[in-house]
């Protein structure tokens, strides 16, 4: 069972890593981890579990976050309208997305960064993405609004950036100028 001190913190090279597509089919291996990257965020949701093993109650994952950079991430949250999005995708690519940008009024957090970080972060407001879920099938899924930013984040972790690299005039004192 994956738990706090599984996650990779800050300051951890493979969190600015652009992570590697994963072979498909996938590997039982690379299955079994999604699957249990999966359970985490559940677990994570669930009182009693998160209590007993003091998990932050989570919406995503991705792999990297678990010291493996292979493009891979997991979502369990309801959007805005109650309608549960539950997934473990391979390979998840953004294939279209509108102009009109939305974001998070509170800002975000993110279960590598102990620490709060304010400001606003600008996503794109409905994506289109395509990836392919544990059981192996493709899939197109039209997200908007509370989702479709959950998802912009996990992939942003894919591609090695952090939420904090998009909030405007934001200075990571851990990343190198350029
Ligand atoms: C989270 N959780 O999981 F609206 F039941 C955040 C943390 C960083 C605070 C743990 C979260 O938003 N929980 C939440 C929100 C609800 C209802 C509920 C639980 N992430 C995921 C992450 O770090 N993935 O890499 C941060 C989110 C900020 C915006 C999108 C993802
Ligand atoms: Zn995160």
């Amino acid at each position: 069972m994956i738990t706090m001190k599984d996650i990779i913190r800050e300051g951890h090279p493979v969190l600015r890593q652009v992570a590697k597509e994963v072979q498909l089919p996938a590997s039982i291996e690379d299955k079994e981890t999604l699957t249990n990257m999966l359970q985490f965020v559940i677990n994570s949701q669930d009182p009693e579990i998160a209590e007993k093993h003091q998990l932050r109650p989570g919406v995503g994952i991705a792999a990297p976050q678990i010291g493996i950079s292979k493009r891979m991430f997991a979502v369990h949250a309801y959007d805005e309208n109650d309608t549960l999005y539950s997934y473990g995708l391979f390979n998840p690519k953004v294939i279209s997305h509108s102009v009109e940008e939305n974001h998070l009024d509170g800002g975000e957090g993110c279960l590598s960064v102990d620490r709060e970080v304010q400001g606003i972060v600008p996503r794109h407001a409905r994506i289109t993405v395509k990836g392919t879920t544990i059981e192996g099938e493709e899939v197109k899924l039209k997200l908007k609004g509370y989702i479709a930013i959950v998802f912009q984040h996990e992939l942003d972790h894919l591609d090695g950036i952090m939420f904090y690299d998009r909030i405007e005039g934001f200075q990571d004192p851990l990343k190198k100028t350029l």
